[in-house]
């Protein structure tokens, strides 16, 4: 048998991923305007909180606002090829409907990407991951309002312009999908009694599809070089047995997530889709000219993040379940769980990988993968997080197997380089970081950075291109 070879491309984008509101602190400083997030201190999965009297560990993040020059300086020794953050949109837009930008949030901007192209770290910008102006959520009910679409697009189009010299790698939203399980914080939804919640769910994923292929269009207009990408969560579903009810189950479970990469990526809503609205009451409210546009602007590349993977079955209360903070369902009796029940799955990275490559033969960037635990400091100062290297190494050498197969990878942003806010649980004992942060759940600590062994890890990772996996 031929020998394989098993290498990681030339150029290729190795570094980390993190979002504005889980690091950067200052929620109120520089002219920013409050955001879902802000008022949301139990995480994305919760009630969110309007009277702000409860202690919410994103209000201060790690102070990467203050701290961003210290932060990118050891990104720059881990040997990053790209660093990827988002724009929080309230530093820009305060309520989300002003006629101007608010200048001091563009020169935080400016300055941190700036501070990261001295190291010649390519900055890969999310315009919007998880939180937006509370104002466009308390005076237009969010995305199911299709004004939506208009505010975002001038929020995209003035980041889109005001950074074309810097940024070459953009994504319209983080975790499209995602507005189905977390709609208040994927979509500023809030429920009325008695309201079709699937509805609204699906007409602010409708909003956020023209929105998305509209900011798709102003990139390319912008900067025909820069790349733009969906970015979703990625699901992976096998089904509990070979029994084809449980197989057509999982590719069902599957379609939920999917339909959003479909739409974005190839410009149409699909059958499948159609049908499962019809059975459900589901009333899409298009305008004339939303189908073009999608059809004319689909996304450059997939951006996706993978943390673990799924079980379906058409008898699921006879099995046992999956106890993760995310997604309950039923427990894969081969994966072992991470600490918040999420069930780790390498082997499962390349079969999404080259899902993905099959049904859309476009680039693809894995802009999230990582293990969340709860980080030890010994005696001597030091973090032995052993644990993460084996998780993120398991799922490198998946990703390396399946560049093998054929799939145009073009990068890797392991999630939360540096600890970080929690999205789902707003904690931040819940640490995915080669660096750790000197800060804990009751917003105790100096926000002192200190490396784990995991750092000189992914520093040789990445020094090798990939080789020493
Ligand atoms: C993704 C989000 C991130 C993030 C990550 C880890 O869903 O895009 O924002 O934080 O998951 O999740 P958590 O922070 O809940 O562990």
């Amino acid at each position: 048998m031929s020998k394989i070879e098993k290498t990681f491309p030339e150029n290729f984008l190795w570094g980390g991923a993190v979002a504005a509101n889980q690091l950067e602190g200052a929620y109120n400083v520089g002219g920013k305007g409050l955001s879902t997030a802000d008022v949301s201190p139990d995480g994305i999965l919760y009630p969110f909180d309007e009277t702000m009297t409860k202690l919410n560990l994103y209000h201060d993040g790690i102070d990467f606002y203050h701290r961003y020059k210290e932060d990118i300086a050891l990104f720059a020794e881990l040997g990053f090829k790209c660093f990827r953050t988002s724009i929080a949109w309230t530093r820009i837009f305060p309520n989300g409907d002003e006629l101007e930008p608010n200048e001091e949030g563009l020169k935080f901007y400016d300055d941190l990407f700036d501070e990261m192209l001295k190291y010649n770290i390519e900055p890969v910008v999310t315009i919007s991951h998880y939180e937006m102006p509370l104002g466009l959520v308390k005076n237009y009910g969010g995305w199911k309002n299709r004004d939506l679409i208009g505010f975002y697009e001038q929020f995209a189009k003035t980041v889109l312009e005001r950074y074309k010299d810097k940024v070459k790698y953009w994504m319209t939203f983080n975790e499209i999908n995602v507005v189905l399980h977390a709609p208040f914080t994927g979509g500023g939804l809030v429920f009325e009694e008695g309201e079709n919640k699937k509805n609204s769910m699906y007409q602010a994923a409708h909003h956020q599809f023209v929105a998305s292929a509209l900011a798709v269009k102003a990139c390319h207009e912008i900067n025909p070089e820069a790349k733009i990408g969906c970015m979703i969560a990625s699901m992976l579903t096998y089904p509990y047995t070979c029994n084809p009810e449980d197989a057509f189950a999982a590719m069902e479970q599957d379609r939920k997530t999917l339909f959003f990469s479909d739409v974005q990526a190839r410009g149409i809503y699909p059958g499948y889709m159609k049908r499962y609205f019809k059975e459900n009451d589901i009333t899409i409210v298009m305008e004339e000219g939303d189908e073009d546009i999608l059809k004319q602007y689909p996304v450059d590349y997939i951006g996706f993040s993978y943390y673990m993977s799924f079980v379906a079955s058409t008898a699921p209360e006879d099995l046992e379940k999956a106890d993760g903070n995310l997604l309950n369902g039923v427990k894969n009796p081969y994966l072992q769980s991470s600490e918040w029940g999420w069930q780790i799955d390498p082997k499962g990275l390349r079969t999404v990988l080259n899902q993905l490559y099959d049904r859309y033969q476009k680039p693809l960037f894995i802009v999230e993968n990582g293990l969340g635990a709860v980080d030890v400091v010994e005696e001597d100062g030091s973090i032995q997080d052993d644990y993460r290297i084996d998780y993120l190494h398991a799922h490198l050498k998946e990703a390396k197997e399946a560049i093998a197969d054929g799939v145009d990878l073009i990068g890797y942003t392991s999630w939360g380089p540096i600890d970080l806010v929690s999205a789902s649980t707003a904690e931040l004992k819940k640490r995915y970081g080669f660096i750790y942060v000197d800060r804990d759940n009751e917003g105790n600590g100096t926000f002192n950075r200190v490396k784990k062994k995991s750092f000189d890890w992914y520093k040789n990772v990445i020094a090798t291109n990939g080789a020493s996996l």
